[in-house]
């Protein structure tokens, strides 16, 4: 018997046309190969779509593609990732699981003590017994673990999967040193397998009384960085699990998503008119045909500005040779002369916690939920709710009331909210 076990697809996260369908032929090259590969059923560990409620034209075609799995009769069995996980509402995930396109694993009841008890999918065909605990907003993640009824699960017979959406502790990768992470021991002993999302690397790790825990990463990018590592050479796939009573064999399938080209340019100690000649003419010197380009711009400048050097341009250059795709990363790219594109992180996400990080203590808040590392983590919240745009065919006021009630619910004044309302 054998199941195929993916994660962070992160479907809807481009809107460039063409790497749009990269991502959706991502998801279909992959299901293809699971049929091919004859697996008795999918597990995705989370984030398939980027967001709670993704672009219905992004919906249709995945639905479309879930259905090839469908009809080659391999059930999928998920779990919420961080990205298409909803606090208040119904998910996107909700509803494939109602159409019954997917199972989600995660069965929690709370009992009267405040115990989490989770309940088992039975996969029909091969017996295996799939539960899990989706991710939640930052930082209530941990507290569901800490209230997880463990012994049930360790009790129960057969081969078990326990699917999850988060860093562990013992395992994170040191470029993820300040992202919240669970430690293994929150975790029931015993399981077969422990099906991992969230992590953007595929690795797989062994402790005592865990014999398996695996991250496949991301199948396509969900990313910038992963554009990059992908054009940097980083495989991306899903693995393939081979179990009787036992793991038997665990094996990264490779899908490559394209043909990527990376560069890196320091420019350091050159003023914006150098760097762009020089950097121009190194890209020159590239072949970009056919292939996604990445091209990471790095130092600080000793003069001139850095929107001196025209991207765009550069990019367009690129683009008629024959690239597919142009990324430039210029988030650690700054100039001595201009105080104010001083670096705070080397991505967007650190780039927010930092900025978050450093100006909370300014903030004038009676909430004790608002202010340290909490507040930060309700800041990031908050502007992840407010990056919602309007749907297609959603009325203004629909749409100003969602984003409301997210911002509400992401700094957790709902009780506040309620009693003005009285
Ligand atoms: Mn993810």
């Amino acid at each position: 018997m054998k199941f195929a076990h993916m994660s962070d697809i992160h479907l809807g996260a481009f809107r460039d046309p063409v790497v749009k369908q990269m991502e959706r032929q991502a998801l279909e090259d992959a299901a293809k190969k699971c049929i091919e590969l004859n697996v008795d059923f999918v597990l995705i560990s989370g984030d398939i779509f980027h967001v709670s409620i993704p672009d219905l034209t992004v919906v249709n075609e995945t639905i479309r593609t879930l259905r090839l799995l469908q009809n080659a009769r391999i059930p999928i069995y998920a779990i919420y990732g961080s990205h298409d996980y909803t606090p208040n509402g119904t998910s996107i995930i909700d509803i494939l699981d109602t159409a019954g396109i997917l199972t989600n694993v995660m069965r929690a009841k709370v009992d009267d003590e405040g115990y989490v008890l989770l309940e088992f999918v039975v996969d029909p065909k091969t017996g295996a017994k799939l539960t899990g605990i989706s991710a939640r907003r930052i930082g209530l993640e941990s507290k569901i673990y800490e209230k997880l009824d463990k012994n049930r699960l360790e009790l129960e017979k057969g081969f078990k999967i326990f699917a999850f959406h988060s860093g562990i502790t013992e395992f994170k990768p040191a470029f993820l040193s300040e992202m919240e992470t669970v430690p293994i021991t929150y975790f029931p002993k015993g399981f077969d397998y422990y099906a991992g999302g969230h992590i953007h690397i595929a690795d797989e790790f062994t402790l005592a009384g865990y014999p398996k825990v695996v991250f496949p990463g991301p199948l396509f990018t969900g990313y910038g960085k992963d554009i990059e590592d992908t054009a940097r050479g980083t495989k991306r796939g899903f693995y393939l699990v081979e179990f009787d009573e036992k793991v038997r064999k665990v094996q990264f399938i490779e899908n490559k998503p394209f043909d990527g080209a990376y560069l890196e340019y320091d420019a350091s100690g050159k003023n914006s008119l150098q760097a762009r000649k020089e950097l121009s003419s190194k890209l020159d010197a590239f072949d970009p045909n056919g292939k996604v380009v990445v091209v990471r711009v790095k130092g600080e400048l000793a003069g001139g500005k850095t929107t001196d050097i025209d991207f765009a341009e550069l990019g367009r250059k690129l683009t008629v040779r024959g690239a597919t795709y142009v990324q430039f990363n210029r988030f650690s790219l700054s100039s001595k002369e201009f105080e104010a594109n001083k670096i705070a992180g080397e991505d967007p996400s650190q780039i927010e916690a930092n900025l978050f990080r450093e100006n909370i203590g300014t903030v004038k808040v009676s909430q004790p939920n608002l202010k340290g590392q909490e507040g930060v983590n309700s800041a990031l919240d908050l502007l992840k709710a407010t990056r919602n745009p309007q749907k297609v065919g959603e009325s203004k006021g629909d749409y100003s009331d969602r984003i409301v009630r997210s911002g509400i619910d992401a700094l957790k004044l709902k009780k506040e909210f309620e009693e003005e309302m009285k």
